[in-house]
């Protein structure tokens, strides 16, 4: 049932007052004991990323009851996300009514605002203090909205090629998006974020010449962490290999 009163629709998510400081360290006297060891510390990190693994299984297992597809797509800052999935919501744009994307961003609103202009329904995440969307935040986000009829769940993660890799989200499949500006040397200094990833979109190949970088280098760097990885080259802004990412997508 199609409705077009939510076309556009933008919503914007913070963190919960202290959120970010009770969920690290477990207790709001942190700071007020210095002395708390560097093994207590880890063990806190450690059932903290526990803690996210878990919602991020109850988020997959939300998303399979409702027959929701998630994508998660990460990438350095400027890589060229929202700039995909700008491209791949106008390419799509018949089913827009099912589509609902989720902007990461430290402040701004600015991607969803982006994304938003191709009318599909979109929330803005602001992290504040984090460098990645986390498990609970998705589920917080999806909490605001109507979901019935959304049948693709976009997220746009913060860019950033390190701290996002350790949270899962409970999505389907992990996209990462490189882009040749990043130089020759990028997927061999982050190998984690390739290890978990399903599919590595090579963008702004437009660019490669002037950039000096080898593809079909960056192409084997990325097999060598990961031989099952789907690699697609595009130039987002020459409109070049989106229909393949749309298929491999399954969309
Ligand atoms: N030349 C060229 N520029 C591109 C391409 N794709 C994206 N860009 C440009 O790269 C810049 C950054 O693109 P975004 O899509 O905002 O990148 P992002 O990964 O969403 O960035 P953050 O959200 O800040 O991490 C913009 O100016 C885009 O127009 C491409 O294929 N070729
Ligand atoms: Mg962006």
């Amino acid at each position: 049932m199609p409705q077009p009163k939510r076309k556009g629709k933008r919503i914007i998510i913070t963190p919960d007052e202290g959120e970010h400081h009770h969920d690290h360290h477990g207790h709001h006297h942190h700071h007020d004991q210095p002395s708390s060891s560097t093994t207590v510390d880890i063990e806190l990190k450690e059932s903290f990323l526990e803690y996210n693994r878990r919602l991020a299984q109850e988020n997959r297992a939300f998303f399979d009851e409702r027959g929701i597809r998630a994508f998660n797509i990460l990438g350095s800052v400027g890589s060229g996300k929202t700039s995909l999935i700008e491209a791949i919501v106008e390419r799509l744009k018949d089913r827009r009514e099912e589509i609902l994307v989720i902007a990461g961003d430290v402040t701004t609103t600015i991607d969803a605002d982006r994304i938003g202009k191709h009318e599909v329904q979109t929330i803005q995440v602001n992290t504040g203090v984090e460098c990645h969307l986390d498990a609970k935040l998705i589920r917080k986000a999806l909490q605001s909205v109507d979901l019935d009829g959304i049948r693709i769940l976009i997220i746009e993660n913060v860019g950033n090629l390190i701290c996002p890799a350790d949270f899962p989200l409970g999505s389907h499949l992990r996209i990462v998006v490189v882009s040749v500006t990043e130089g020759p040397w990028m997927i061999q200094k982050h190998p984690i974020m390739f290890r978990d990833a399903e599919l590595l979109v090579i963008n702004k190949i437009d660019l490669a010449e002037v950039m000096d970088v080898d593809i079909d280098q960056l192409e084997r760097d990325a097999k060598q962490i990961n031989s099952s990885l789907k690699v697609i080259r595009t130039s987002v802004r020459k409109g070049l290999g989106i229909d393949d990412v749309i298929q491999q997508l399954g969309l």
